[in-house]
């Protein structure tokens, strides 16, 4: 199915040109039963992409989303991640509201890439069940404190839901596994020069997430702009038809009408969130001390990525600030290999 198709194609004719040196391979964490997971995300194209694969993977145990404002504000990005489980059939799956609101800016959003509903451009489903009438703070305080096995979070929006989580109660750090987080840049920006708008839109969030010791795997745009969303993608994802597919490929052609003309495709953000958990071989990086701008206006908003050597066989040199652990950052991604895993994903459930 999916090998056959332009992309595919395209990738084996293109086989000779190198991806970009991986300076250090992610290591595979192989439970022995699915994954469990939660998802924070403000759907939006990306955020939907990344969804459609999580919740057609056998290797998560989803046990909930949690919505919060940011590509649109909170009333769509909970609705549409409803309307995502319906399309998925996965109404197993509960939908939490939570934040309407950065902690201490205004709501910045960003229809003018998602269009005004954060979906713009495919025709989805209603949603088959209403959203949880709990926050989605207090699912996350209650899921992290009672977890027999440490959960992982998925963080594709502002860290709104997250930061308030943890200053409401910062033992359930004990109950997380791992944070992989879409954000941030290591030399750029997308929408200041130096500032992505996920850290832009709630920097204070983001701050209290990263100066909170949690293991952090950092996804940037560094990498996301090497996973790049082009024609023949869409063609490929379009050519699997069935109605998952071809959701995905309407949104991701507005989402592509959308990119900046300088680039050669779409930047696929938060989808390398999930391709990172299924298939951490399929992108590099390197140990570092993030922190996070709040106090300029200058580079609000801005990582500041601060690299740590790691001798070999040994254990990271540096001092880390406050003793905390060092996070990974991710700079290179196999864009041909994540776009096999999407393919795969959208084409029915996958392991
Ligand atoms: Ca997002």
């Amino acid at each position: 199915m999916a090998c056959s198709t332009n992309y595919a194609a395209k990738r084996g004719c293109c086989a000779s040109a190198p991806f970009p040196a991986i300076i250090q391979r992610m290591s595979t964490y192989k439970p022995a039963g699915p994954v469990p997971l939660i998802i924070d995300c403000d759907p939006g194209v990306d955020d939907a992409i990344a969804l459609m694969v999580a919740l057609n993977s056998s290797r998560f145990s989803v046990l909930g989303i949690t919505a919060v404002a940011g590509n649109v504000p909170l009333r769509l990005t909970e609705y549409n991640a409803r309307r995502l489980c319906a399309l998925l059939g996965r109404g197993d799956v509960p939908v939490f509201a939570g934040c309407p609101r950065p902690l201490l800016h205004n709501l910045v959003t960003a229809e003018e890439i998602h269009g005004a509903t954060g979906l713009d451009g495919a025709e989805l489903p209603e949603p088959a069940r209403d959203v949880a009438a709990q926050h989605a703070v207090s699912f996350l305080i209650d899921v992290l404190s009672a977890a027999s096995e440490p959960v992982t979070l998925a963080c594709t929006a502002p860290l709104t839901n997250l930061a308030v989580a943890l200053i409401q109660r910062p033992e359930i750090a004990a109950g997380i596994r791992e944070v992989v987080i879409m954000g941030g840049g290591i030399n750029r920006g997308n929408i200041t020069p130096v500032a992505e708008f996920n850290f832009y839109a709630d920097p204070h969030a983001a701050r209290v997430v990263f100066e909170s010791g949690l293991p952090i795997t950092l996804v940037p745009l560094d990498v996301t702009h090497q996973v790049l969303v082009t024609n023949d993608v869409i063609a490929s994802i379009r050519a699997i038809g069935n109605p998952v597919s071809r959701v995905a490929a309407d949104l991701l052609a507005y989402y592509g009408s959308m990119r900046r003309p300088a680039l050669a495709g779409a930047p696929l953000h938060d989808p390398c969130v999930i391709a990172y958990l299924l298939r951490p071989d399929l992108f590099g990086g390197f140990p570092a001390d993030v922190s996070i701008e709040t106090d300029s206006a200058l580079t609000m908003g801005q990582s500041v990525v601060k690299r740590r050597r790691m001798p070999e066989g040994g254990r990271p040199e540096g001092g880390p600030p406050e003793g905390r652990p060092p996070v990974t950052v991710l700079d290179t991604a196999d864009a041909g290999g994540v776009f096999e895993l999407i393919l795969s994903h959208l084409g029915g459930v996958g392991a």
